[in-house]
């Protein structure tokens, strides 16, 4: 039994909870990212799930690196970098995720990079739909859009197109396994935290009306009035997945990732978010992703403060987000 009293909707039940660990970098530059999983297990996660939250947890024990399926030659392909093994990881997450998701169970993804949700949420969307027949909402909680496309990148990063990938907005032949049923209704996505949005992003979220909540209307109305109105939005017969990039948290909070962005969202305002869609019973999903123990090494090694709040930080909204409250 777990400690919360929120009775789940879309779930089997309430205690099963699939966990899958990815060590992937490559969907952008920057060493480390792919040491999160490892960091955030070691700083006491799963153990928290298990023994104060009460979770019967599905998981492997292993850390993925995929390293079988990482090609030692991967040139770009349409200005997408490591297309292959960005490709070919996902379609691995993706198998596992919508195994346990088919099973009925919430499933939770330790990133890696947040090019890995193409995989987690195509898994996910997928189960839902065979079970329940249903669409699958997200909530994308990022200081970034990661919407370009493989023609709008300025970076040609793959961890800045998973939205682009996962709407169905973008379409490409490195990611012909991502069927219809995989995909994310446009009207079903809404963002939350977002403060760094490149120009082809501006204008792929207002041709799509995609809805998005920027630090700005969390400033104006509040962060409850904002998670009320996602919720509103999205509508209450769909399953929800929770996508949250670290940085999205100020970089008070969360410094040890690969983009900090400053003016973002507060230890609490996360927090609540994870809280709020806890108490929805509607949550069947969530990405934790972008810690990057390594990224603040050059100044004095992977054990700074930095690293050990960014740790913290991601260990809370984790643990929010599964039912843990401060009552
Ligand atoms: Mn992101």
């Amino acid at each position: 039994m777990t400690t919360s009293p929120v009775k789940p909707a879309f779930l089997s039940s309430g205690e099963d909870l699939g966990v899958v660990a990815v060590a992937f970098s490559g969907g952008q530059g920057k060493g480390g990212v792919d040491a999160g999983p490892d960091a955030l297990i070691k700083a006491g996660l799963l153990d928290d799930l298990k023994e104060d939250l009460g979770y019967k947890l599905h998981y492997d024990g292993l850390i993925h690196s995929y390293d079988d399926l990482i090609p030692s030659h991967d040139p770009p392909i349409d200005n997408m970098k490591r297309p292959t093994a960005c490709s070919k990881v996902n379609a691995r997450l993706h198998e596992q995720t919508y195994e346990h998701a088919s099973q009925g169970r919430m499933v939770l993804t330790l990133g890696g990079d947040h090019s890995i949700a193409i995989g987690s949420i195509s898994g996910v969307a997928r189960g839902i739909r065979e079970r329940l027949g249903k669409p699958l909402a997200v909530i994308w909680v990022d200081a970034h859009a990661d919407l370009n496309t493989f023609e709008t990148s300025p970076s040609g990063n793959v961890h800045g197109m998973p939205v682009a990938f996962l709407s169905g907005l973008c379409k490409h032949d490195v990611f012909s396994w991502l069927t219809e049923q995989c995909l994310i209704p446009a009207d079903k996505l809404v963002y939350i935290g977002l403060r760094d949005v490149d120009r082809g992003e501006k204008k792929l979220l207002r041709d799509n009306k995609i809805k998005a909540f920027s630090m700005h209307e969390v400033d104006r109305y509040g962060i409850g009035k904002v998670v009320d109105m996602a919720l509103e939005y999205i509508g209450d017969d769909t399953p929800i997945h929770l996508s949250f990039d670290v940085d999205a948290c100020d970089p008070v909070h969360a410094p040890s990732t690969g983009t900090p962005v400053r003016g973002g969202l507060t230890l609490r305002e996360g927090d609540y978010i994870c809280e709020a869609l806890h108490q929805t019973g509607k949550l069947v999903g969530m990405d934790l992703v972008e810690v990057n123990p390594m990224i603040l090494a050059k100044e004095g090694g992977a054990d700074t403060w930095q690293v050990a709040e960014t740790v913290r930080t991601g260990c809370s909204l984790v643990r929010c987000a599964l039912g843990e409250s401060l009552l």
